[in-house]
């Protein structure tokens, strides 16, 4: 603890002052972001987009979702998700009855829109020295959709870190271990907040459970919109 190195009050003021009296520049050089809880690994930023970016980043959205539009994926086995997904990048996640994978194109066969600077830019703020992610995955949920618990295994290179953006309604979020079953944690995600899942947390077993409708109103019809932010393909 760094407050606590000093005996006198004196002492704890200038190794503060010499630690943390620098401009934000510097820190910004410096010091990397810290995140405002950790549950089992994950680190989650409440509030990291102020309304205003969180207004930018709906606008840009609206625009890729013109180009490639929602859809309802169907798993391998023949059932419908209640999440609609689209992507932008160069690959998007997509399920159908041949399974679970990244593709380049939309199921319409259009190459997926490039991901908005604005969505780029909480990576580039808390994964500064990461390389850019190639693939950004949109789920919506309308009030009554959830996501049960999985894991995010078809990446190329498991290793690189996932950034979440959660916009709209509240959701409850819960995350197990990396093995099947056993304890989990909730909590609740907020319009604003930015989840991080890297090291151990990167593999653990997830869901959403449920929304809470009427929890925000940056979305006019109501509704939450995910955006996660992956490195899918191979980067050397
Ligand atoms: C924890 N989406 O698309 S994002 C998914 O809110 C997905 O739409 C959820 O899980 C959503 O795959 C959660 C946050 C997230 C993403 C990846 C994780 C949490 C994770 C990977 C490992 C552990
Ligand atoms: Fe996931």
């Amino acid at each position: 603890m760094r407050s606590a190195s000093g005996g006198k009050a004196g002492k704890s003021d200038s190794v503060r002052k010499h630690e943390f009296g620098c401009n934000t520049i510097q820190r910004q050089q410096h010091m990397s972001i810290q995140p405002t809880v950790r549950i089992r690994g994950a680190e989650v930023y409440k509030g990291f987009l102020s309304p205003e970016r969180q207004q930018k980043i709906v606008a840009d959205i609206r625009a890729v979702l013109r180009k490639a539009p929602l859809f309802s994926p169907v798993t391998a086995g023949g059932r419908r998700m209640s999440v609609r997904i689209t992507s932008a990048g160069a690959l998007g996640w997509i399920s159908d009855r041949k399974g679970y994978r990244y593709e380049p194109c939309h199921p319409s066969g259009t190459l997926w829109p490039p991901i908005p600077e604005s969505v780029l830019d909480p990576w580039c703020r808390i994964l500064p020295a990461t390389p850019l992610p190639d693939s950004c995955l949109i789920n919506f949920y309308a009030p009554g959709a959830r996501m049960g618990m999985h894991q995010d295994r078809d990446e190329a290179d498991l290793r690189w870190p996932i950034l979440s953006v959660s916009l709209g309604d509240d959701a409850v979020f819960r995350i197990g271990r990396v093995q099947r079953g056993g304890a989990t944690q909730s909590v609740v995600l907020s319009s604003g907040d930015v989840l991080v899942m890297r090291d151990e947390a990167r593999l653990a077993y997830h869901g959403i459970e449920r929304i809470c409708p009427g929890t925000s109103c940056l979305l006019r019809n109501g509704g939450r919109l995910n955006l996660t932010l992956r490195i899918a393909g191979n980067r050397a």
